[in-house]
């Protein structure tokens, strides 16, 4: 109390320097210090409310990922949200905010520079967002605002991480073939004929295949001799373009699976290629799309590989028609073709064997599977799927000529390109045999199997970051 006495003499005695009359001087003073703790309980309570909201806010944020319900879970944040990005400038600052008044201030500068920075960068998130990926979109948003920051493009992130994606898949062939070329360039101010010749042999290792490195060779020096290769820029995207234009050559685009009902897709190749596996994720994204699917188990030859088949179908709520081991293939053709047909499923795809005593008693078998398949449902197999090991490289091109002559192979499934540098057998394929590349699978994920895109597959292994 001694303390307030002598608080309100000082202000009262600082008063008089400012020519306060006496008899007011006491009644003033104790006016200003009531003012005072106003002012200091008011700041107190604004400290308490902006901590409590922040802990809110980091509560739900932790909350929101699972996306659960991401309208009710993101909604409240949302106005927030919009601070919240800049979340750890707002930290590092609020530390002080503890200590003194002055420190409420940096806070509200804070808020300030949010409100200006924040809508330049978080209004074309979500229209972007919305166009590439819908349904995630509002699960993404709190992660992706929390990067937002450092990284411009964000309204690409969805698009980017389906292109990055096939990049991490393809990077083995991506340093094998295009980071040799870059390598090669770098640095040559001249294009001559040697450093053709250093191109050649690239392209072989990366088994683009004799034929199709010849061809390639003979443009490259078509163009160099009417000057068109100035630079090592002019061969890089000669080698880009042309690439490109040799697998566009044989795409086809996706399967056409409403030409018939059910559309029959047989799938064929060796043993270990990743039949079995492209039809479990085939089987999975038609399902995804909203078609009805049945599988046959065609490859009876070994008890493993009708249960793998039959574990896909599980996981993917597919009936799959099945026989004991050693049962005869067509036999199963024909019970799956009678199941499509009397269940009116969208799809039917059969599986079948890899190997058998000899290559001849293989092709033979699934020579009869077709015609059971044709007996049974006019027209079918609508799609014979070849399935090549991209890892096998050019032992890939003489399996894909073995089975064209026995079966009229009408599309290729190239898979394991995520585990090899000789990815450049998709284009031995597409310019050799003539043969559309329908789908590549780039790693084990049902996803990973995708419907093959020379544009962006050439883009994938040429594009800098
Ligand atoms: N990394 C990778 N592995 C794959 C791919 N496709 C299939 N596989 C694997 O290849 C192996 C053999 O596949 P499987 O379907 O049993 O071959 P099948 O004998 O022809 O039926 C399995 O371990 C698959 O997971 C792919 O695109 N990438
Ligand atoms: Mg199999």
């Amino acid at each position: 109390m001694v303390w307030l006495a002598q608080l309100l003499d000082n202000i009262a005695l600082m008063l008089g320097h400012y020519g306060v009359p006496e008899e007011y001087r006491f009644l003033v003073a104790l006016g200003l210090l009531y003012l005072l703790v106003v002012l200091v309980v008011l700041l107190f309570i604004l400290l308490v409310f902006r901590r409590r909201r922040r802990k809110r806010r980091e509560a739900l944020k932790r909350e929101a990922p699972p996306g659960l319900e991401p309208e009710e879970a993101l909604r409240p944040p949302v106005p927030e949200e919009e601070e919240e990005t800049p979340a750890p400038k707002e930290e590092l600052r609020a530390e002080p905010e503890e200590g003194k008044a002055p420190a409420a201030e940096p806070p509200a500068e804070a808020e300030a520079e949010v409100e200006e920075v924040r809508p330049e960068e978080v209004a074309p998130e979500p229209v972007a967002e919305e166009e590439l990926v819908p349904e995630e979109a509002p699960v993404v948003l709190p992660e992706e605002r929390e990067a937002a920051p450092e990284v411009e493009g964000i309204p690409e992130e969805p698009r980017v991480s389906l292109f990055e994606r096939m990049r991490q898949g393809l990077s083995k062939t991506q340093a094998s073939l295009v980071g040799r070329i870059d390598t090669l360039l770098r640095g040559r101010k001249e294009i001559d004929a040697d450093l053709i010749e250093d191109l050649e042999e690239i392209l072989i290792t990366a088994d683009l295949g004799m034929k199709t490195t010849q061809d390639l060779v003979a443009v490259l020096e078509d163009r160099l001799d009417r000057n068109e290769l100035a630079d090592g820029e002019a061969v890089r995207s000669a080698m880009q373009e042309e690439l490109t234009r040799r697998l566009e050559e044989q795409a086809c685009g996706p399967l056409d699976l409403d030409a018939a009902k059910p559309f029959v897709l047989m799938v064929v190749g060796v043993n270990g290629v990743g039949k079995t596996t492209t039809i479990g994720k085939l089987a999975r994204q038609f399902k995804n799309e909203g078609r009805s699917v049945v599988l046959g188990a065609g490859d009876t030859f070994r008890a493993a590989a009708s249960e793998q088949l039959a574990i896909w179908g599980e996981r993917s709520g597919v009936e799959v028609i099945r026989h004991s081991e050693g049962a005869d293939p067509a036999a199963v053709a024909f019970d799956a073709a009678k199941a499509a047909v009397a269940r009116k499923a969208d799809v039917l795809i059969l599986d079948t064997a890899g190997r058998l005593h000899t290559k001849a008693n293989l092709m033979e078998e699934l020579k009869k599977i077709r015609r059971v398949l044709d007996r049974e449902i006019p027209g079918a197999p609508h799609e014979t799927l070849l399935v090549l090991d991209a890892t096998t490289g050019q032992n890939a091109l003489n399996q894909a000529k073995l089975f064209s002559e026995a079966v009229a192979v009408s599309g290729i499934a190239l898979t394991k390109l995520d585990g090899t540098a000789k990815g450049g057998i998709v284009v031995a394929i597409s310019n050799e045999l003539k043969l559309p590349v329908r789908y590549i699978g780039i790693g084990e994920g049902v996803e990973d199997l995708r419907p093959f895109d020379p544009a962006m597959f050439a883009a994938a292994l040429f594009d800098r970051d």
